[in-house]
């Protein structure tokens, strides 16, 4: 029974991220496209507590768990039981980078985490101010990261807005094995 309850479970994907960065937008887009059916971008409403959205993608499906960026002081409470974890950045909000870059280390250097595959996700790219991906990697010191992570990491550029990376995010989780 139990191995049962087991297998059926869906793999499950941590979004991580400030308030604000568009974790919940993002959600919201993916599972449209997941359908075919991307549509206009909806409205969204800060997230309080966890945000729970299942995927069904081309060979299996994923849970993604967006925990809302208020929720930080308790989304260590969260991180077992995951296979991967999407961590997001607002790349228009330069006031937002060096408390981002905080938890993104306090993140990879959880113990739970420390084999998941992590996808890095720059956001907002079709905001007229924001950083260039040169830039905002260059203030997170992103090689230093990611050459001293135990994690496999993979950054991206995306516009939950405009649906750019949008189809890249879902091939990305497709891709992830589960050990
Ligand atoms: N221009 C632009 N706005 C975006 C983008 N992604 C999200 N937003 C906007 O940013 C605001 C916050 O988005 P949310 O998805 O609610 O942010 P969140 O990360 O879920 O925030 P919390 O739930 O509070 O942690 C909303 O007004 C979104 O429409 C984007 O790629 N471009
Ligand atoms: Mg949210």
């Amino acid at each position: 029974m139990l191995l049962m309850a087991k297998m059926s479970r869906n793999e499950i994907c941590l979004l991580l991220g400030a308030t604000g960065v568009g974790k919940t937008l993002l959600l919201k887009r993916l599972q449209k496209l997941s359908l075919h059916e991307l549509g206009e971008p909806p409205s969204t409403l800060p997230t309080v507590g966890t945000n729970l959205t299942d995927l069904t993608l081309k060979k299996k499906r994923v849970t993604v768990r967006e925990l809302g960026g208020c929720m930080g002081p308790i989304w260590a409470s969260y991180f077992n039981d995951c296979s991967s974890v999407i961590f997001m950045v607002d790349s228009a909000n330069i006031a937002q980078v060096s408390s981002s870059c905080i938890q993104l280390l306090s993140v990879l250097s959880a113990e739970p985490l420390c084999s998941a595959s992590v996808l890095i996700l720059f956001n907002k790219i079709d905001m007229p101010c924001t950083m260039s991906l040169v830039e905002i990697k260059s203030l997170f010191r992103m090689d230093d990261i990611i050459a001293s992570a135990t994690q496999p990491i993979t950054t991206l550029e995306m516009s939950a807005r405009s649906g750019q990376g949008l189809q890249e995010v879902l091939s990305w989780l497709e891709s992830i094995k589960v050990k």
